[in-house]
């Protein structure tokens, strides 16, 4: 298999690290770029250092300065970006706009995957604000890509694990309750976990793939799409302990929303879907897309049981 030449937007995040070492270990050739804007953010700096000594080239650039990302641009096959959507982070979809002006200038890219890693966008139309924002944004962002021809490939990632898994899908935590845990609903809508570097792995192994062009990969290794009571229940099985459950009902769980902040409330909205209406796993998937652990066998992916061992 002939390597590419790949370049990382948002390589020093929370999964853009993850993107670079898995890069790097298919033996891609991996480009970073490093941008003016990080200042003095020393631990960026020290991320970026460590990659170049594991072999990543780094590029100056600016997404405020076009000519400084064509010129990046046109040394890759491949661009990923893993800009931040969340909106208890830095949050900044839209940017990816100018990227995508400057691939199009730049006219030699093979391969373009923007930051989507959730759920699928074009399934969430009907998606209740203000958390909606979310898949318009991500909307907006393929309608330019599919406008500008630029091929591509959509990664649905589903549920990363330290957001859901870790916590047994509570919000506002990351860390899992000690003695009472929140059902959603009766807990029995089936969901899917993805470890963040399995996330990375499947990705980068789509991206020299043509059964993915133009197409949307979604993961879902069958050991990981769970309810949430199964998910607890290994939880359990691991600490030998059973947790007090409640649970709350679609309406209870919607109704305090106006209160709470509002990258709380994007949230509550996007748990909603998750595990009341479960928009993860309430479609088959079509012929636009492929699921990743059919393509891409050899990828051990970890199981939740194992994911929660670190918790313990
Ligand atoms: C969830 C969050 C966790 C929010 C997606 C508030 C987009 C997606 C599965 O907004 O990444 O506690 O697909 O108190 O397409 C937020 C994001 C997580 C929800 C995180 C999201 C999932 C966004 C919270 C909380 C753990």
């Amino acid at each position: 298999m002939g390597k590419s030449k790949v370049l990382v937007v948002g390589g020093t995040g929370y999964l853009g690290k993850r993107m670079v070492k898995a890069s790097l270990e298919e033996g891609h050739v991996t480009y970073v770029i490093q941008r003016p804007e990080i200042g003095l953010d020393v631990d960026k700096l020290q991320i970026l250092l460590s990659f170049k000594r594991q072999g990543a080239r780094l590029v100056q650039a600016s997404l405020s300065d076009h000519r400084s990302l064509v010129d990046a641009i046109k040394m890759v096959d491949v661009v990923i970006c893993t800009m931040s959507g969340v909106h208890f982070r830095s949050h900044n979809l839209l940017v990816q706009l100018k990227l995508i002006e400057a691939i199009k200038e730049a006219g030699n890219v093979k391969r373009f995957l923007p930051s989507e890693f959730g759920m699928d966008p074009a399934l969430m139309e009907h998606a209740m604000e203000p958390g909606r924002v979310t898949f318009d944004e991500k909307m907006e962002v393929r309608k330019a890509i599919e406008e500008a021809n630029i091929p591509y490939t959509y990664v649905s990632a589903n549920c990363f694990a330290a957001y859901f898994a870790g916590n047994l899908s509570q919000m506002g935590t990351l860390l899992p309750p000690t003695d009472k845990v929140l059902l959603y609903g009766h807990g029995n809508v089936k969901v899917v976990y993805v470890d963040e570097d399995d996330v990375a792995r499947y990705t980068i192994k789509t991206i020299d793939d043509p059964r993915t062009l133009n197409k949307t990969l979604y993961i879902r290794p069958p050991e990981n799409i769970l309810t949430q009571t199964e998910l607890i229940n290994k939880w359990e099985k691991l600490i030998g302990k059973q947790l007090q459950k409640s649970t709350i009902s679609q309406q209870d769980f919607l109704s305090p929303i106006k209160d709470l902040d509002y990258a709380q409330q994007v949230g509550v909205g996007h748990f909603y879907h998750i595990f009341y209406e479960g928009c993860l796993t309430n479609f088959e998937i079509g012929d636009q897309g492929e699921e990743a652990s059919e393509l891409y066998p050899e990828v051990n992916y970890t199981r939740m049981d194992e994911y929660l061992k670190l918790y313990v």
